[in-house]
This record gives C-alpha cells, sequence and structure tokens, in this order.
C-alpha cells in the first residue's frame, strides 16, 4: 500500500516535471524566444523595406530602399525559414504583379510558401535586379 502511495507521488512529480520542461522549450507566456521573435517583428516594422514590383514579359522588376530584393532575409520578417505571401505582400503591397511574383518563385513546390533554396534557385532566374547575383 505504501509502494503504491510512494509510486503515485513520483509519478505525480514526473509528469509536473515534464510539463514544466514543454513549457520551457516551446516558446510559453514568459519565455524569450517569444519575446525576441515579437521584438524582431516590431524592431522592423517602422523599418521594414517598402517597395514595388513591376513585371516585364516573363520578368519582375523590383524596387526596393535600402534593402536587397535579392536577398531571402529581407522577404522572411518572422523567421521562421519560409517566405509566406503575406510577407512578401507586405513589402510589395497587394496587387496582380505581386501575386504572379509569389506564384512564380513557388512554382518549384507549389506549397504555399518560398523555401531558401528555391528562392536562390529562381530569384536570379526572373528578377531583373538579382541577375548579376551569384549568392547559394
Ligand atoms: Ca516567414
Amino acid at each position: 500500500m505504501e509502494v503504491k502511495i510512494l509510486l503515485a507521488l513520483v509519478f505525480c512529480c514526473c509528469v509536473w516535471l515534464a510539463n514544466g520542461c514543454v513549457k520551457t522549450n516551446a516558446c510559453g507566456d514568459n519565455s524569450d524566444c517569444k519575446n525576441k521573435r515579437r521584438r524582431r517583428f516590431s524592431d522592423n516594422h517602422d523599418n521594414r523595406p517598402k517597395g514595388s514590383v513591376g513585371k516585364i514579359g516573363t520578368h519582375y522588376s523590383i524596387k526596393l530602399q535600402d534593402h536587397d530584393p535579392c536577398d531571402f532575409n529581407t522577404y522572411d520578417n518572422d523567421l521562421d525559414g519560409v517566405i509566406a505571401k503575406e510577407e512578401v505582400q507586405d513589402i510589395l503591397g497587394i496587387n496582380a504583379e505581386t501575386d504572379a511574383l509569389f506564384a512564380d518563385l513557388d512554382i518549384m513546390t507549389e506549397d504555399s510558401v518560398i523555401k531558401l533554396d528555391e528562392f536562390y534557385a529562381l530569384a536570379p532566374l526572373i528578377i531583373t535586379e538579382c541577375y548579376a547575383s551569384d549568392r547559394k
């Protein structure tokens, strides 16, 4: 009987500790990682790139002030490693050219996000400003 109570107590402690660890590793309410993401977003909010895109035939011309239109990180504002359509629209506006650019960059996987490999494979082919870019 005493052994069962002791085991139950140990089990409860393990569950309690495990829950604590999960909360620490995932972005919990007080964890730093969530704050860092929010901080980057708000830091960038005033300094977010703003530009425009024009379509010339099958190619695009992107005009951005003080930001590199050929840099993946220019577009990946939330740092999740992929570019969502909303992230491109935040910078280039919501219009037909932005939609077409996003669709052409997403042509390899068509998964509604642009991954790093996709971006650097396609940007030098379809974005005029990136023709000379030899980034990998
Ligand atoms: Ca992103």
